[in-house]
């Protein structure tokens, strides 16, 4: 794998580095975006010289190499951000959105743990209905809280569309395969919003897309 532009990003479809890409998108920056599968490729040698665990994303801006989503919208906001999607040092939201930002993973640990369960584990035996009905209530908990927030706004921060949105974006996109977000009326709409954004729309895999993580509509209705 050559790496020649400034900015690389190796994503795989619908896994977190789909916050990564989006935040390209939206910022429309010049990146080479390299498409892993879900599996061997991010074992190979190569990758495994840029991410010591062979997960994605991983980023490299020049010299910089990055590997954790929440870092990356952080570094790329900071250093490209011309749209308002940063809350820099300083600012009145600047801890509101470092809250955000991170609270993504408090959903997505609970989406990756079903994402194991119900898709990893191939072997339904070796499945445990037990941790998917934990996992699933946490991670509706988790969501709860997010209804709260947006009880009397669009976005998370009051100021509007930041990049704290596209962490928790993604963290719901992936979510709402596990759970049925529609009982939440505000986070519904507030998916919907986010979901209508050409940057997010031009993140999703293309049509006849192969080597995808998410094949079904939902899991939430598959039988223990
Ligand atoms: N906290 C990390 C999590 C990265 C992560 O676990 N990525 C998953 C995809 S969503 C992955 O690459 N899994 C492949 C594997 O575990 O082999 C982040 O936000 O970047």
């Amino acid at each position: 794998m050559d790496v020649a532009m400034a900015i690389t990003l190796f994503h795989c479809q619908e896994a977190r580095s789909m916050r990564s890409l989006w935040l390209i998108n939206e910022l429309n920056l010049d990146a080479e975006v390299i498409t892993l599968s879900f599996g061997e490729e991010l074992r190979s040698d190569d990758y495994m010289s840029r991410h010591p665990l062979g997960r994605v994303p991983c980023l490299i801006d020049g010299d910089t190499t990055l590997y954790e989503s929440g870092a990356i919208t952080e570094w790329l906001c900071e250093n490209y951000d011309t749209k308002n999607l940063w809350r820099k040092p300083g600012d009145p939201e600047r801890a509101e959105w470092l809250q955000w930002l991170h609270y993504a993973e408090t959903i997505c640990v609970h989406v990756a743990s079903l994402t194991q369960q119900q898709i990893v584990i191939f072997d339904s035996e070796l499945r445990s209905p037990t941790v998917r009905k934990l996992e699933t209530r946490r991670l509706e908990k988790a969501i709860e809280v997010l209804e709260t927030q947006l009880e009397n706004q669009d976005y998370l921060l009051k100021s509007g569309f930041s990049g704290a949105d596209i962490g928790v974006g993604y963290s719901l996109h992936a979510g709402r395969l596990f759970t049925d977000i529609s009982v939440f009326p505000n986070v519904s709409r507030y998916y919907e919003r986010l979901s209508k954004r050409p940057a997010f729309q031009l993140s999703l895999p293309e049509p006849g897309a192969t080597n995808l993580i998410y094949t079904e509509e939902n899991y939430w209705m598959e039988p223990s």
